[in-house]
């Protein structure tokens, strides 16, 4: 089974017009069943199954950086970010421990089910009851402080296009050369569209053990984003415990080409231009 996690990312789904994962409860076939959909505030198990074609729980799932389902729990105003790894029972009932406040929340199951042809993200709206207080989206920052951490961004993310982004990992101004290995990578970074929460996948540039990857400070990503405004979460792991950085980023509204260059444009990037016309 440890054929089956870390490899191919590098190319995978990182392309111009990819859709969005996490929009639809179902997809290929494969729907996603919670226990309830109601909750109450507060830190409670969570449960839920994967229903395949033949409308029996999957049990069978191909792990993908070490685990076989990666659950992300947030809220809709990207507030209360989780990222957690749910256990099965025999039958392919998933549980989970969430931290919830009142709101509506979006809960994604990033999953490879055995037999299908690579990984989905299903997504569900659950309502958890209690007065909400929606909070405003966070500035759009390339700084992120996580208690002694700060998380430098770098990058830009281009509309449409296979966009690298790089995380700086330093912890009290000194950088952080240290870094854990945390699920097969030094960092896993979740980025959600603002306005509907689409899920985007993004792929870590190499990975511990590959001989080039270094770890930390730096940390690079593959993205390939809409237009639009996203927030990024970006999980590391150093002296044995998980840390969450979070960014809000837009993607660049204008192009460094000029007009006269955009007619030969660069072919290293961006294979599969969406075909929107600008202006
Ligand atoms: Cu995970």
């Amino acid at each position: 089974m440890s054929d089956h996690f870390g490899h191919g990312h590098a190319n995978h789904g990182v392309h111009g017009g990819a859709q969005p994962g996490g929009l639809s409860v179902s997809e290929n076939g494969y729907t996603l069943e919670l226990d309830s959909t109601i909750l109450t505030a507060g830190v409670q198990p969570v449960s839920f199954r994967v229903i395949g074609p033949d409308g029996q729980a999957v049990t069978e799932f191909t792990p993908e950086h070490e685990k076989e389902l990666h659950f992300i729990a947030v809220r809709r105003d990207t507030a209360g970010f989780q990222h957690v790894h749910p256990v099965m029972d025999e039958k392919g009932t998933w549980s989970v421990e969430l931290a919830l406040e009142p709101g509506d929340w979006r809960l994604f199951a990033d999953i490879h089910p055995a037999g299908h042809d690579g990984t989905m993200t299903l997504g569900i709206d659950v309502a958890v009851a209690g007065p909400y207080d929606p909070q405003p989206l966070p500035a759009a920052t390339r700084i992120a402080q996580v208690g002694e951490y700060t998380v430098a961004l770098d990058g830009e993310l281009l509309p449409g296009e296979a966009s690298e982004l790089t995380l700086t990992v330093s912890r009290n101004d000194r950088p952080v050369t240290d870094l854990q290995p945390y699920l097969a990578a030094y960092g896993h970074l979740v980025a959600l569209r603002v306005g509907d929460l689409g899920y985007l996948h993004v792929h870590p540039e190499g990975e511990p053990g590959d001989g080039t990857t270094a770890p930390g400070p730096e940390i690079a990503f593959m993205v390939a984003p809409s237009a639009g405004t996203y927030r990024l979460y970006l999980d590391f792991q150093h002296n044995d415990v998980v840390r969450t950085a979070e960014f809000t980023v837009q993607t660049t509204t204008t192009t460094p080409r000029s007009d006269a260059a955009s007619q030969a444009a660069p072919e290293h990037r961006g294979h599969h231009h969406s075909g929107h016309t600008h202006h």
